[in-house]
């Protein structure tokens, strides 16, 4: 199976705009930002989506998530932000590789398309 694009961006292969990274993840802007702040967050282990996570995955998922508020901070997301994990084709996921979309910056409207 190739490379996805995020296993790239891991590998330095190609370059993002990182913002945080540690042991187990990594988080970088995204490349076409639907907010003023848009970061995705990922593992580093290769997790195709959130339907391919079993309960070997839960303390990674737990630093995971506990990163995001952590991040806010660090974004400067004081009025609030949201967490979008698109899974599988009908949830609009492009890349192969799980990630948490962080976005905020302006008021988000409910419901998504
Ligand atoms: P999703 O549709 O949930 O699979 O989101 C994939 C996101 O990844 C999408 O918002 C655009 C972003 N993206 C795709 N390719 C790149 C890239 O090469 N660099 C960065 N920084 N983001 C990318």
């Amino acid at each position: 199976m190739s490379k996805t694009i995020f296993a790239r961006i891991i590998d330095r292969e190609i370059p993002a705009n990182i913002v945080y990274e540690d042991d187990l993840c990594l988080a970088f802007h995204d490349v076409n930002p639907q907010a003023p702040t848009h970061v995705l967050l990922i593992p580093k282990s290769p997790i195709s989506s959130l339907d391919e996570t079993a309960n070997d995955d839960a303390a990674l998922l737990a630093h995971l998530l506990l990163m995001i508020p952590r991040l806010a901070t660090q974004l400067k997301l004081a009025d609030g932000y949201r967490v979008v994990v698109n899974c599988g084709p009908d949830g609009g996921q492009t890349v192969d590789h799980l990630h948490f979309h962080i976005l905020g910056g302006r008021p988000l409207t409910w419901p998504p398309g």
